[in-house]
C-alpha cells in the first residue's frame, strides 16, 4: 500500500465523518477524527523509522527480551511485579528520532551502538525504535494508561506472553481481540519457552495460533523464545529486521486503524437508501393543494369567469347589474391588484391572500402525507438518519403555510379575454341597436299618428303583414335574450376550462414549494447518507 493510498483512505474517512455529521454516534466519530489526525501526524514523521512495542502481561519477560535485543541491561528486570511503569525506547541507526519520540511521549531513550549489538545481524535493525512498555493489563492504573496510550501510536505490536498466561481469556477478550483489526502488524512471542519441553512448546504454539484465530487474528506469527536459554532471540531479531527493511509496518498499522474505524462507523449507515416515493410525493402535492385553498381559488376562478362573461356577453339592458356585484377573485385578493404596495394594508404589503386558513383536517392531512413520505424515504435507515429525514420533511412552524400562500399569490391567474366574449358582446350591441332602432321607429309613427301626420308619411314598410320596425324591435330583443342564454351556457363550459388551466398553474407553484421545502431537504439527507456510506466503503477498502 502506497502512502498516497493511505492518505486517500484517511481523507475518505474524514469525508465520511463530515458528511455523516450528527447522524453518526459521537464516540465513533471522535475516534475516526483521531485516527485521521494520527495518519497525518505519523506520515509526516514516518521517515525510515519503524516503531515496535513489546507489550503484554506483567512478568512475561518484556524487559528481559528488550535487553536481549539491545544487548545491554537498559531496562530494569525485576522480581517485584509489576516492574516497568514507563515506556523505554531503544533506537537503532543514525537518523534523528527526537521528534518521533516526543510525539510518542517516550522520555527514556537509549541509542544502540553498533558495537554493542550481538549476533550476526549487526546493522540490520537500523531504523528500528523498540519500546519496552509497562504491562498492559496492570493492576496499576497508571501503567495501564501508559501502555494503552503508546499502543495507540506504534507501528508494530509484539505481544509477549508466557506459558502460564498465554491462554488467559481476559487478555484475549480485552486486548488481543481489540487489536484484531491490526492483524497485519501483530506478532506473538511465547517467552520463557525453557520452562517447557519441546513437544509442549509446539503444543502451546498451536494453541496460541488457534486462540489468535478466534480473536480475529488469522495466521498469526507465533515465535517461541527464551531469554535465559538464549533461544529464539535471533529469529525475533530477524523478524524485526524484516519489518524495518519493509518499512511498511507504519503504514500497515495506520491502514488497520483507518479500516477498523471505517468498519465500526459502517454499522451506523444502511447498505443503501430509498428514493422519495412518487406516490407519496403526489399524495403530498394533493394535500398541500387542499391546505393552500386551491379548491376555493378554483371556485372563485370559475365564478369570476362566469360573472365576467355575463358582464360582457349578457343582455345589454341588464348586464350592468353584473358589474355591481363584488368579484370573487378580488375578494380573495387574488386578482393580481393587491400585490403592489398599498401602505395602509398590511396584508397587501406582505403580499398575502385573504384565503381562509387551512382547516384542521387539511393541516392534519398534510402532516400525515409528509410523515408518510418521510417514513418511506427513511424506512431502511438507522434511527438517527430516519429521524433526520423526518425533521427535513417537517418545515418548522408557519413556514410551510406562508410559503404555500405566497405560491398562490405569486401564481398569475390572469388569462386573455376569450374571443367569443368580444364577438358575442359586439353581436349583443348590434342586436340591442336593432331593437332600439325598431323602438324609435315605432315611436316615431306613434308620435306622428298622435300629431295626425301619419297620412303624410304613409304606413311603415312591412314584411308580409308585420311592420318592419316591429320586426326590428322584436327580433332585436328576442335574439339578444337568446344570445345571452346561449352565452351563459358557453360561459359555464369556459369557466370549467379556465379553472382547469389555473389548477395546473397553481399546482406547478405548489409543487415548487413541496420540492423546495420538503422533497429537496429529504433528498439532501439521503444524499448525505449515500455520501457517508460511499466514503466509508472507500476508507474500509484500504
Ligand atoms: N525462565 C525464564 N525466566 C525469564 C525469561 N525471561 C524473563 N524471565 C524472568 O521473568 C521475570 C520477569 O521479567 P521482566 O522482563 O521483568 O518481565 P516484564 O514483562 O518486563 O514485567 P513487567 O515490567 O512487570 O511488566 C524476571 O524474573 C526474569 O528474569 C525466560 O525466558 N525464562
Ligand atoms: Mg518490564
Amino acid at each position: 500500500m502506497s502512502p498516497e493510498q493511505l492518505s486517500a483512505a484517511a481523507m475518505s474517512l474524514a469525508a465520511a465523518v463530515d458528511a455523516g455529521g450528527d447522524e453518526l454516534p459521537e464516540p465513533e466519530s471522535a475516534r475516526a477524527r483521531a485516527v485521521v489526525s494520527k495518519v497525518a501526524e505519523r506520515t509526516a514523521l514516518v521517515g525510515g523509522r519503524t516503531v515496535v512495542a513489546l507489550a503484554g502481561a506483567t512478568g512475561s519477560g518484556k524487559s528481559s527480551l528488550f535487553n536481549a535485543l539491545v544487548g545491554d541491561a537498559v531496562a530494569k528486570v525485576g522480581v517485584r511485579r509489576p516492574t516497568t511503569s514507563t515506556a523505554t525506547a531503544a533506537v537503532w541507526g543514525e537518523e534523528p528520532v527526537a521528534e518521533l519520540l516526543d510525539w510518542l511521549g517516550v522520555g527514556t531513550r537509549h541509542t544502540v551502538s553498533r558495537d554493542a549489538t550481538p549476533g550476526a545481524q549487526v546493522g540490520t535493525l537500523d531504523g528500528l525504535v523498540l519500546l519496552d512498555l509497562p504491562d498492559f493489563d496492570s493492576r496499576e492504573l497508571e501503567n495501564r494508561t501508559e501502555a494503552e496510550r503508546v499502543l495507540e501510536l506504534v507501528d508494530l505490536f509484539v505481544w509477549v506472553t508466557d506459558p502460564q498466561k498465554y491462554a488467559d481469556s481476559r487478555l484475549h477478550d480485552d486486548y488481543v481481540a481489540a487489536l484484531s483489526s491490526h492483524e497485519a502488524v501483530t506478532m506473538v512471542v511465547l517467552n520463557q519457552a525453557d520452562r517447557l519441553t519441546a513437544p509442549e512448546v509446539e503444543q502451546c504454539r498451536a494453541d496460541l495460533v488457534r486462540l489468535m484465530e478466534r480473536d480475529g487474528v488469522p495466521r498469526a506469527t507465533v515465535l517461541a523464545t527464551s531469554v535465559t536459554a538464549g533461544t529464539g532471540i535471533d529469529e525475533l531479531r530477524q523478524r524485526l529486521a524484516n519489518a524495518v527493511a519493509g518499512r511498511t509496518a507504519a503504514r500497515a498499522r495506520l491502514a488497520g486503524d483507518v479500516r477498523a474505524s471505517a468498519q465500526s462507523l459502517r454499522g451506523h449507515v444502511a447498505p443503501g437508501e430509498e428514493q422519495v416515493d412518487a406516490t407519496a410525493r403526489s399524495e403530498l402535492l394533493e394535500t398541500l393543494a387542499r391546505s393552500a385553498g386551491v379548491p376555493t381559488v378554483l371556485q372563485a376562478v370559475a365564478r369570476d369567469y362566469r360573472m365576467e362573461a355575463a358582464g360582457r356577453t349578457g343582455w345589454p339592458f341588464t348586464r350592468w347589474v353584473h358589474r355591481l356585484r363584488p368579484r370573487p377573485l378580488r375578494r380573495l385578493r387574488l386578482d393580481g391588484r393587491d400585490v403592489s404596495v398599498s401602505e395602509a394594508d398590511v396584508r397587501s404589503v406582505l403580499g398575502r391572500s385573504s384565503l381562509p386558513p387551512p382547516t384542521p383536517a387539511a393541516r392534519a392531512a398534510v402532516d400525515l402525507a409528509t410523515r408518510r413520505l418521510a417514513d418511506r424515504a427513511g424506512r431502511d435507515l438507522p434511527t438517527p438518519w430516519a429521524e433526520a429525514v423526518e425533521r427535513a420533511a417537517t418545515p418548522p412552524g408557519a413556514a410551510l403555510g406562508d410559503a404555500l400562500d405566497q405560491a398562490v399569490v405569486g401564481t398569475s391567474l390572469h388569462a386573455r379575454v376569450p374571443i367569443w366574449w368580444r364577438v358575442a358582446g359586439a353581436a349583443q350591441l348590434v342586436l340591442a341597436a336593432t331593437a332600439l332602432v325598431g323602438l324609435l321607429w315605432l315611436a316615431l309613427y306613434v308620435v306622428l299618428g298622435f300629431l295626425q301626420l301619419d297620412l303624410v308619411v304613409g304606413d311603415p314598410p312591412t314584411w308580409g303583414v308585420v311592420p318592419v320596425p316591429l320586426v326590428l324591435l322584436v327580433v332585436g330583443l328576442l335574439a339578444g335574450l337568446l344570445l345571452a342564454l346561449l352565452s351563459r351556457w358557453f360561459a359555464r363550459i369556459g369557466a370549467r376550462r379556465r379553472a382547469r388551466v389555473m389548477d395546473q398553474r397553481l399546482r406547478v407553484s405548489i409543487e415548487t414549494v413541496a420540492q423546495e421545502r420538503i422533497v429537496l431537504p429529504v433528498q439532501r439527507v439521503l444524499e448525505r447518507h449515500a455520501a457517508t456510506r460511499a466514503a466509508l466503503d472507500r476508507a474500509a477498502d484500504v
